[in-house]
This record gives C-alpha cells, sequence and structure tokens, in this order.
C-alpha cells in the first residue's frame, strides 16, 4: 500500500499560534510556550520514527501556518497545493511554495474548489476526498483530474464528524504482526460505517478517546495523542511501537498528529 514516508517538513507556531482558528469560547486559551515546547518533542518523536525533519522557520501572522499538512501534497511525480477554504489560510500557500521539492511539476486546485490535505486519506493508489466544510466537490474534482494521468484514483466520501476526514479516520498499514493481513485503519467511532472500510481491518476508538484517531502511522511506529491509554495498548498489543506524543495546545485549535507535518 503506501509506501512510509522518509521525510516531514514542520513549522513551529508563530506567536499569532493563540488566535488559531477552532478555539471554543470560554475553553482555555492556548499556551504559546507549551505549544513550542510540544512542537519540539513532535519532531523528536518524528525523527525517533526514522525521519529526517526539516523545520522551517515559523510564518509570521499566520496563526494556522504550523499545520503544514493542509496546504500541499507531495508526490513523486507532481505537487498539488491546495486551495484552504478559510480566507485566513490563503497566503500559507504562498508561504510553503519555497520550501516545497522544485524538480517537479505543481498544480494547485483552483476557484470554485477548496481542499485542504487533512481532508484527504491515501490508501495505496486511492486518495479518499473528505467532503467537509473545507473541501468541496470541485476540489475533490481538481484532484482526480492531477493525479488520474499518475494511475492514481480519487474517491469521495462524506465525512461524518470533526473538522477534516483524518480527524477521525487514519490508515496504518498491515500490522506488524500480521504483514499478509488487510490494512488496518484507526476510526472514530462515527466513521465506523463508512462503506470505503469494507475489507480493512477497523480498530474504532472508544467514544471517550474520539481525538486518538488522529495518529500518524510511520512503518512500525505509530504517534498517538497523549493520554489515550486504550488506544495506544491495542496498538500496541497489534506490534506497532506506540509513542504517546501529548499535543493539547495544538488540540485547542482543532489540530492532531497528522496536521502538523507534511510528509514526502
Ligand atoms: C484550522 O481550523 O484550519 C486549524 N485551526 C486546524 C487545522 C487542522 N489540520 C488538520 O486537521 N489537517
Amino acid at each position: 500500500m503506501s509506501a512510509t514516508p522518509h521525510s516531514a517538513l514542520v513549522r513551529p507556531p508563530d506567536l499569532s499560534f493563540v488566535d488559531a482558528l477552532g478555539q471554543v469560547e470560554g475553553a482555555p486559551a492556548i499556551d504559546f510556550e507549551l505549544a513550542l515546547a510540544q512542537h519540539r518533542l513532535y519532531v523528536a518523536a518524528l525523527e525517533a520514527a526514522g525521519l529526517s525533519v526539516t523545520v522551517l522557520p515559523p510564518a509570521e501572522g499566520l496563526p494556522d501556518a504550523c499545520f503544514v499538512q493542509d496546504v500541499a501534497l507531495v508526490l513523486p511525480e507532481l505537487v498539488l497545493l491546495a486551495r484552504p477554504a478559510m480566507p485566513s489560510r490563503q497566503a500559507e500557500i504562498a508561504a510553503i511554495r519555497a520550501y516545497l521539492p522544485p524538480d517537479r511539476p505543481v498544480a494547485a486546485v483552483e476557484e470554485p474548489g477548496t481542499l485542504e490535505w487533512g481532508d484527504v486519506l491515501r490508501i495505496g493508489n486511492t486518495l479518499y476526498v473528505g467532503l467537509s466544510e473545507r473541501t468541496n466537490a470541485a476540489g475533490a474534482e481538481q484532484v482526480r483530474a492531477a493525479v488520474t494521468p499518475l494511475g492514481m484514483d480519487v474517491e469521495t466520501v462524506p465525512v461524518p464528524a470533526g473538522l477534516h476526514l483524518l480527524s477521525g479516520l487514519n490508515y496504518l498499514g498491515r500490522s506488524p504482526r500480521n504483514a499478509d493481513g488487510p490494512g488496518v485503519v484507526l476510526a472514530w467511532p462515527a466513521y465506523r460505517d463508512l462503506p470505503i472500510l469494507a475489507g480493512l481491518d477497523v480498530i474504532v476508538v472508544p467514544e471517550s478517546e474520539g481525538p486518538a484517531a488522529n495518529v500518524l502511522a510511520l512503518g512500525e511506529t505509530v504517534l498517538v495523542p497523549a493520554v489515550y491509554p486504550r488506544t495506544a495498548a491495542e496498538l500496541w498489543h497489534r506490534g506497532w511501537r506506540v509513542l504517546s506524543v501529548p499535543i493539547s495546545e495544538f488540540a485547542k485549535a482543532d489540530g492532531g498528529l497528522t496536521c502538523l507535518s507534511l510528509l514526502m
């Protein structure tokens, strides 16, 4: 199925992160220093998983720019730029371009399309594009047009809950203990009945551990948000090496482990 990534771009939050989208009024404010510490630990976890990590400078005045996953998909043949639905995020595209591989063509989602890569789950050569408040059918069609010549398929999927498709559904590859078995996905309960899950081994996280569905699987290592012991224990039991990473400050802005890195 999808190859394990070997490198990652990450971007620590800028001071403006305290104004990031998705914060609930009356909820505890983002602690910026704690967010920086958590981001450093996230980088350490990626490195412990074997990735080569490039840490970009913070993007001044772009509150959500630490969520680099959303802005681009890097394929060996092509870079595909997103078009974020939220106007405050659109300048993130220009702010990442200089750091993307210069050796391949670049395509971009254009108006009336909107698409954030947090809505796209890759399993093998299929991109499942979640239709959400951030990603529309026109965005999905443009992705289809760009990747079909590369031999990839696109299927659209409703996003039953949460901000993005990957908020509630992530692909882990095959279990380290059952290399010939089906691919494994981790799903928030609201996602369990999606038809695209037929034929996969679906681990449904307990309702009380919903955010734990946003794991980052890197080969036999999986980063799990702290602290969701039932999910972590289930993954250990199935043979993954689990790294538990605290991301409370990013979760306050609707962010999870997948959102914080652009993998390639
Ligand atoms: C936003 O609302 O756009 C950010 N505060 C969070 C983006 C999270 N990204 C992701 O799930 N891929």
